[in-house]
């Protein structure tokens, strides 16, 4: 039995959840370029997403970003989804884009805005019901610009009862997670700017209010896997938001700009017991998902590239011999530990991967198939006319 073959039982299963927004048209606040065929509803977009499944088995379930993704009726729509091969995932709370919200949200002063965001994720939560999704993920773009804008202590005052509002009405078997951001839009402090604030908000509301971990979030040269390591450790670590940047926020295809950087931290997931499903109970198992904008690469292979760098991350940090790695650590043996941990990360695992898609009856090259597969062309005469993705 080769290494890999050890370690192969263990990628079944692999979910990577998809954004619906990565499939509609994104770009910076200098320029938003349009692509031909990109969806103009969101079942066109679950339909996209579908084809990433389909060609992957990597990406089982979409999230949704409301009201960017609103309809009508989300039993139809889950109904929709399934008929496709996929299901509906994370529900996105969305308080940034109305005037209201320009001082805030769950933070603002006025109460009556408060209010407002308050329903808003009222509401979520209430698709939630509908859709049968387990996590609302709330990313608040709440905070100030200049010093004494406002009171930083009362914000985090509003923070608490608002999320604790939030908190009473999700079921026994749905999930809050709080994602932070330590700058923008809100330049000079935000109201949830790193783990540590999220934690102590995550860790007041309940066992069922967890971090969502954003790695376009942090300050450049920010350990990451030290602060997933910590969040296993507190059990508090909910989900990823995976892309990846070189300055800021920049929403890249994940692993593009440092794959040691996501071998890392995927090192981490498994060593703290993340990596796998959800136990029963629902309170374990670390979602993994996407947040990422495809600006001027097509958007269905940006999604097909960037689960396929998960999935090979995942097989090279599965590939860690830890029994090697703790003898080193536990005899002080620094180069010899920092060996282990680099023959896994340099080990090829491509030949092999695409070896095991094709025993599980998927394309070898999922890249290629998409390619081959006629289905770009398809929605590039079909569609016309295709939406802005809400964030831009
Ligand atoms: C904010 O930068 C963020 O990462 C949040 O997750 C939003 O929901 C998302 O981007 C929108 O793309
Ligand atoms: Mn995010
Ligand atoms: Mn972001």
């Amino acid at each position: 039995m080769t290494k890999f073959d050890a370690i192969a039982s263990r990628l079944e299963g692999q979910a990577i959840e998809l954004p619906s927004w990565a499939f509609g048209n994104s770009g910076t606040r200098f320029k938003v370029f349009g692509q031909p065929g990109v969806p103009r509803t969101v079942e066109e977009k679950i339909a996209d997403a579908a084809k990433v499944h389909e060609l992957t088995g990597l990406a089982p379930t979409v999230a949704l970003h409301i009201p960017w993704d609103t309809v009508d009726d989300y039993a139809a729509l889950k109904a929709y989804a399934n008929g496709l091969g996929v299901d509906l995932g994370t529900i996105n709370t969305n308080t940034f884009q109305d005037d209201d919200y320009k001082l805030g949200s769950l933070t603002h002063p006025d109460a009556a805005i408060r209010k407002k965001a308050v329903r808003h994720a009222l509401d979520c939560i209430e698709i939630m019901d509908a859709t049968g999704s387990r996590d609302l993920k709330v990313w608040l773009a709440d905070g100030t610009n200049y010093p004494g804008q406002d009171d930083i202590r009362s914000r985090q005052d509003r923070l608490a009862d608002a999320l604790a509002e939030i908190y009473a009405a999700l079921s026994d078997d749905q999930r809050l997670v709080l994602e932070y951001k330590f700058f923008e839009p809100a330049f000079y402090h935000t109201d949830v700017p790193d783990w540590g604030t999220s934690y102590a908000h995550v860790a007041a509301l309940g066992d069922r209010a967890m971090v969502c971990l954003d790695t376009g979030h942090h300050a450049p040269g920010t350990n990451i896997e030290f602060i997933v390591a910590q969040l296993l450790r507190l059990g508090k670590l909910g989900s990823f938001d995976f892309n990846s940047r070189f300055y800021a926020d920049d929403d890249l295809i994940v692993g593009a700009a440092d794959p040691f950087q996501l071998f890392r931290i995927i090192v981490e997931v498994i060593r703290g017991g993340g990596y796998g499903p959800a136990n029963p109970d629902g309170h374990s198992g670390v979602a993994f998902m996407l947040d990422q904008c495809h600006n001027i690469e097509k958007k269905i292979p940006g999604q097909i590239r960037s689960v396929l760098n998960v999935q090979e991350m995942t097989a090279r940090a599965l590939l860690l011999d830890r029994e090697a790695l703790g003898a080193a650590q536990d005899t002080g043996d620094v180069l010899g530990a920092n060996e282990v941990l680099m023959d896994a990360f340099y080990t090829d695992v491509r030949a092999d991967l695409a070896a095991w898609r094709e025993s599980r009856g998927l394309p070898a090259d999922p890249m290629r198939a998409y390619a081959e597969s006629g289905y770009q062309s398809q929605i590039e005469n079909e569609r016309v006319g295709g939406t802005q993705a809400g964030w831009s």
